[in-house]
């Protein structure tokens, strides 16, 4: 397999940081930033000290106490502003996300498309962060309720989508009047710099306060300082079910509010009567593309048993023409895995499903195995049950395959599974459609008919049930988790009538 050479690779990375504005210094630093296109190192990177995490917190704070007062539709103007600078340098950021996180510039760019849209939406949401009025009990009473900004937020965001999801929660939050302090993935720091300095120079250009965003980066130690700190009222968290069981309840023993996007196990259902053409390209993008290293990628198909056969090999066939490579080099569509320990989930998830009777019907191996870079081809693999390694969600590109013969059968196994984030269902027969979509179909916060699993758009609610932690960001009323809700009772006459008919003279 042909690599690019890693000096060419430190080269893209210094000249997009430096487009994007990102105030390098001097190499250095405790945090390695390391490329999976060639497995190597791109640069040192300062990591964090637990003073400069309080710091980055205390100066949030000072901050939200300031901006929570801006009109929202002035706090809407810096993420207009961040907005413009995203577009501008919509190539940079991609660049760097192909980089550091492996994906191919279509979708990497793709991922920066996330990052405006949200903004566009959170400028429009800056004008709307309506209340309710509602009709009290009480002559001369309004009742109502208002929203107000939360506070300091706290980020923690996952390699895979190193962009899009500080994105979602920082363009919401700052229209919400909060202030964000961003731990990004240790395996993707570069990234994060140049967002964080695209970000600085819109609160600049438009006279924000200082500390309306930091940066802090490093390892379990930096998220931890936010977890546990009582300034942050809303700590976001995006990565695995045990980070989300270890986060969760210590943010609620200080009472402070989380937001938890955590792994999905994605299941689709393939009805006898789906428009295969258009089903088996939802199913190829949504599984093999990312490397399957979206939390929606789909890692569970549940095929009728009368079409098992011929699904199953039109999935091989389209295996088999896909391109696996250096993301950088045209036509190829699955670059590498993140890392080794990727690499070795994948294989030992592969062991355990081949133990358990599947059968790898193609891919799962390692591609340039000279390379310290980790290429595999996305395997396929029929399975007799859903056995343990079909409830594990395993962060690589393996697929599934299951066979039902009732319908009943179809959604009892889909939601067999411990999480709850995306789904779908192909099929042209309306009444199984509709029935996916009902309160006893799929459980999942993301339920689809004829596309994939992957691959959200940010105007709706993005998250899940079960082990994926309930939390929703991006778009519909999911600003609501970034706000505090007050209830006002406003009583306007000259009595005092107590609610509830009570008597009190
Ligand atoms: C994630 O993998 O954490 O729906 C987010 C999608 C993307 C977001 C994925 N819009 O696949």
């Amino acid at each position: 397999m042909n690599l690019p050479a890693p000096e060419e690779l430190c080269r893209r990375a210094e000249e997009a940081l430096v487009r994007c504005g990102a105030d390098i210094g001097a190499a250095g630093g405790s945090l390695v930033a390391r490329t999976p296109v060639t497995g190597t190192d791109l640069r040192a990177v300062r990591a964090s000290s637990p003073d400069d995490v309080a710091e980055a917190i205390s100066a949030a704070h000072e901050a939200f106490l300031a901006w929570r007062s801006v009109p929202a539709p002035q706090r809407g103007a810096v993420v207009r502003r961040l907005g413009q600078l995203l577009t501008e340098h919509k190539h940079d950021l991609a660049e760097l996300v192909t980089l550091e996180a492996g994906k191919i510039p279509s979708e990497a760019r793709g991922e920066v498309q996330e990052m405006i849209d949200i903004c566009e939406f959170a400028v429009g949401l800056s004008r709307q962060l309506y209340g309710r009025t509602m009709a009290s009990e009480r002559p001369g009473h309004r009742l109502m309720e208002t929203w107000h900004p939360l506070g300091v937020v706290g980020v923690i965001s996952a390699f895979n989508f190193p962009v899009a999801v500080w994105s979602w929660n920082t363009a919401i939050a700052l229209v919400c009047g909060d202030t964000v302090v961003w731990k990004p993935s240790e395996k993707t720091p570069l990234t994060a710099i140049a967002c964080d300095a695209l970000l600085a120079q819109a609160a600049h250009d438009l006279g924000a306060p200082a500390g309306l965003h930091a940066l802090v980066q490093g390892s379990v130690e930096v998220g931890e300082q936010l977890v546990d700190d009582a300034r942050v009222a809303l700590l976001s968290a995006t990565g695995s079910v045990r980070m989300g069981r270890a986060v969760g309840p210590r943010v609620a023993a200080r009472f402070g509010k989380s937001l938890l996007e955590l792994g999905g196990n994605n299941g689709a259902v393939v009805a006898p009567s789906a428009d295969l053409d258009l089903a088996v390209r939802g199913i190829v993008f949504s599984a093999a593309g990312t490397a399957g290293q979206r939390c929606t990628s789909l890692r569970r198909l549940i095929v009728h048993s009368s079409i098992a056969d011929e699904v199953t090999h039109r999935i091989s066939s389209a295996y088999r023409t896909l391109k696996v490579g250096n993301p950088f080099d045209d036509g190829v569509l699955v670059g590498p895995l993140v890392d080794e320990q990727a690499f070795n989930a994948m294989r030992t998830a592969l062991d355990k499903a081949r133990a358990d009777g599947g059968t790898v019907v193609c891919g799962g191996e390692r591609r340039g195995a000279e390379n310290s870079a980790y290429y595999v081809s996305p395997a396929l693999v029929r399975m007799p049950a859903q056995t343990s390694v079909v409830q594990e969600e395993t962060f690589a590109p393996i697929l599934y395959v299951l066979t039902y013969d009732t319908f009943d059968q179809a959604i009892a196994m889909h939601n067999e599974v411990p999480q709850g984030l995306s789904s779908s269902i192909f099929t042209t027969d309306q009444r199984e459609a509709e029935r996916f979509l009902a309160a006893d179909g799929s459980d999942c916060g993301i339920a689809n008919v004829n596309i994939g699993t992957s691959g959200a758009e940010i105007g709706g609610a993005f998250g899940g049930e079960k082990d994926t932690g309930g939390g929703r960001e991006s778009g519909s009323d999911a600003w609501k988790a970034y706000m505090r809700r007050a209830t006002n009772t406003v009583n306007y006459s000259d009595q005092l009538p107590l609610a509830q008919g009570v008597e009190f003279t």
